[in-house]
């Protein structure tokens, strides 16, 4: 039977039949998280790493809150944490179709005032590898187990583009991370593996937490965005969702700007003349 209908658009359930590794979610606020349960609302079996022990009990309930088959930590920073956690992907799934890297640091001295004078050669180091090296590292671990069709998704924020006070040293690691991304999509590309980035517009997480100017920030977002709106968590999951299912087809090695507009605009809207 054949009718105007007939296609191979996806029919809902967009992840269903798919596995995969979500690294970064800290607690109920990371992106990651959002990004988790809209994933598993349309079907994917989900397995989460975390950064220690610290975190486990923060993250375990919300893991076990969505079923995950797959909970074990993972150091980003240590290669031998790292292939443990890939260890235990390729014992108890052995296939793996897409991968959320959600992970970014700084030293916190990194993140206020002058770049030139608050950049050490440690902390320059230290977040290039945390930040952007891991995704390199992850792609490399998780590629042998993809098969074509598979996805993977990092995030990152527009201080890789444009100078915003205070981001100064990982604005110059999510620039890495951004290029990054468009290599590793060379790389796998013609495994049929899609490569992306999502650069989201300030969100309330922990990353956020006491950065310097960090609430002045989230209400000038407000004011210059085109949406005149905060960035929502559903908007960033809803992007994830489209670049990590088969709905986000031919897009590779791109960085979307989910921002409510905010990278788009170059001079805020003039304020009504008072006489
Ligand atoms: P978050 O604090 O919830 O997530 C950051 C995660 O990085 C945490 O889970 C933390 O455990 C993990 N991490 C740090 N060092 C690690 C290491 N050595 N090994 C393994 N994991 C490590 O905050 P978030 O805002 O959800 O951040 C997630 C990503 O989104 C980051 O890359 C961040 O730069 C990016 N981002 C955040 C915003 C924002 O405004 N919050 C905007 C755009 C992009
Ligand atoms: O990527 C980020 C934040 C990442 C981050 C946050 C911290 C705080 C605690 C990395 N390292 C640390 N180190 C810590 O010790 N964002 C996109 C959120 C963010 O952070 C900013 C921002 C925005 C936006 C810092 C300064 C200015 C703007």
């Amino acid at each position: 039977m054949s009718d105007s209908t007939e296609n191979n658009f996806p029919k809902g359930g967009l992840m269903h039949g798919k596995r995969g590794l979500i690294m970064g979610v800290a607690n109920k606020n990371s992106i990651a998280w959002g990004i988790a349960q809209q994933l598993h609302a349309q079907g994917a079996e989900l397995g989460f790493t975390y950064l220690g022990e610290a975190l486990e009990k923060r993250v375990r309930p919300l893991a076990e809150s969505v079923n995950a088959s797959i909970f074990t930590p993972c150091d980003v920073a240590d290669d031998a944490s790292m292939e443990a956690a890939f260890a235990e992907v390729r014992e108890k799934w052995g296939e793996l179709d897409f991968l959320v890297h959600s992970i970014g640091f700084a030293g916190r001295e990194g993140l206020k005032g002058s770049f030139v004078e608050n950049t050490s050669r440690e902390n320059f180091k230290m977040t290039m590898d945390i930040s952007a090296f891991s995704f390199v590292a992850a792609a490399k671990l998780a590629a042998p187990m993809m098969k074509p069709g598979s996805s993977m998704i990092t995030l990152t924020y527009l201080g890789s583009e444009r100078v915003i006070p205070n981001y100064n040293v990982m604005g110059v690691a999510k620039a890495a991370l951004e290029a990054c991304t468009r290599y590793i999509a060379r790389d796998l590309g013609p495994k049929g593996i899609r490569v992306n980035a999502i650069s989201a517009g300030p969100m309330r997480t922990l990353a956020m937490a006491g950065i310097s100017g960090g609430r002045g920030m989230l209400s000038t977002g407000k004011d210059w965005s085109l949406l005149k709106e905060d960035t929502s968590m559903e908007g960033v999951a809803g992007s994830a969702l489209w670049l990590l299912s088969d709905l986000g087809r031919s897009v590779a090695g791109e960085v979307v700007h989910v921002d409510a507009g905010f990278h788009a605009v170059g001079m805020p809207e003039p304020q009504a003349v008072t006489e």
